[in-house]
C-alpha cells in the first residue's frame, strides 16, 4: 500500500490528502514531527520537504504539485485537472502561484504567531502525539525557533506583515475569481480550488477541515485570524470545505477505503 508522509497541519500535506480522499486511494498516513522529521524525510527524498508519497515499489514523489500529476495519472476519477487546454493551464497557474507565492508568504506569519506560543504551537504540530510528548516538544520549540523563522524567511515585522497582506491578496483573488460560478477555473471543482482553499485554510479554520485549530484558541493566534473571518474569500473557503471536503478527519495507518 502506497504511503504519505506527512505533517498534519500544512496546506500542502492537506492538498494530498484531499486528492487521496477524493479519489479513494488506499493508502496509509504517517504524520511526522516537524525537526524530528528531517531526517526519515531526507533518507528518501535527499530534502526535508513534505508532503512524500512513498509507492509500493518503494519509490517516491515528492512535492504537492508532482504528487497531484501523479495522482491524476494513476487514478484519474474524479479528474481535478480540466481538460480544455487552457483551463488546465491556469489551474496550474494558479496552483503554482499558491504553491511558489501566497503559501510561503502566508506561512511565515502564522508560523511566527505559533513559534511565540509554544504550548499551542505543540498543540497544533504535535496534535496527534501523547499529552507528554506534546509537553516534551513545546520545550523544543522556543530552541528551534531561530532555525524555524531562518528556514522559512521570518525575518522581521516586515515578512509578518508581508503574510497579511497575501492573505488579503489571495482572499481578494479567490472572491472575486469564483463569483460567477462558485470555482476558480471553468465552472467546475478542481486543483485550484482545492490548493487555494488549503492555502487559506489555514488563517480562516475552516469547520470541516482535518487542520482544526486545537481548542481553546491561543489569543495571540485568535487575533492574527479573526480581521479575515467577515472576508467574502473566507466564506468562499468555508463553503469549498462543507461541499467538497469528503474527510473533515485525519487518521493514522491504513484509509478506511
Ligand atoms: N513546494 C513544496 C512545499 C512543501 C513544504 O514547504 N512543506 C513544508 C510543510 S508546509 C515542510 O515540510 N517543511 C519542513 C521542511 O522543509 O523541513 C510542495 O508543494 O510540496
Amino acid at each position: 500500500m502506497i504511503e504519505l508522509l506527512q505533517f498534519r497541519h500544512s496546506p500542502y500535506n492537506e492538498k494530498i490528502r484531499w486528492a487521496l480522499d477524493l479519489k479513494r486511494v488506499p493508502h496509509r498516513r504517517r504524520s511526522l514531527l516537524p525537526g524530528p522529521h528531517m531526517g526519515v524525510v531526507k533518507k528518501l527524498t535527499g530534502r526535508t520537504q513534505t508532503p512524500v508519497l512513498v509507492l509500493e515499489d518503494g519509490s517516491v514523489v515528492a512535492g504537492s504539485a508532482r504528487i497531484v500529476e501523479w495522482l491524476e495519472r494513476q487514478h484519474p476519477e474524479p479528474r481535478l485537472l480540466p481538460d480544455a487546454p487552457a483551463d488546465r493551464e491556469q489551474a496550474l497557474a494558479i496552483q503554482q502561484r499558491f504553491d511558489d507565492d501566497i503559501t510561503p508568504r502566508i506561512r511565515r506569519t502564522v508560523l511566527d504567531a505559533l513559534l511565540r506560543r509554544p504550548r499551542y504551537f505543540a498543540a497544533v504540530f504535535a496534535e496527534a502525539e501523547s499529552p507528554l510528548k506534546q509537553r516534551l516538544y513545546s520545550f523544543i520549540v522556543p530552541l528551534a525557533a531561530p532555525v524555524v523563522r531562518k528556514g522559512n524567511g521570518i525575518t522581521g515585522a516586515a515578512a509578518v506583515a508581508d503574510g497579511i497582506a497575501a492573505a488579503h491578496e489571495a482572499l481578494d483573488f479567490v472572491a472575486a475569481q469564483a463569483k460567477a460560478s462558485g470555482y476558480l477555473v471553468g465552472g467546475r471543482f478542481g486543483i485550484a480550488d482545492i490548493t487555494a482553499a488549503t492555502t487559506l485554510a489555514t488563517v480562516v479554520r475552516p469547520d470541516n477541515s482535518p487542520m482544526q485549530s486545537p481548542q481553546p484558541v491561543d489569543p495571540l493566534f485568535a487575533a492574527l485570524i479573526a480581521p479575515f473571518r467577515e472576508h467574502p474569500g473566507a466564506q468562499w473557503v468555508r463553503d469549498i470545505y462543507a461541499r467538497h471536503r469528503v474527510a473533515s478527519a485525519d487518521f493514522e495507518g491504513p484509509s478506511p477505503y
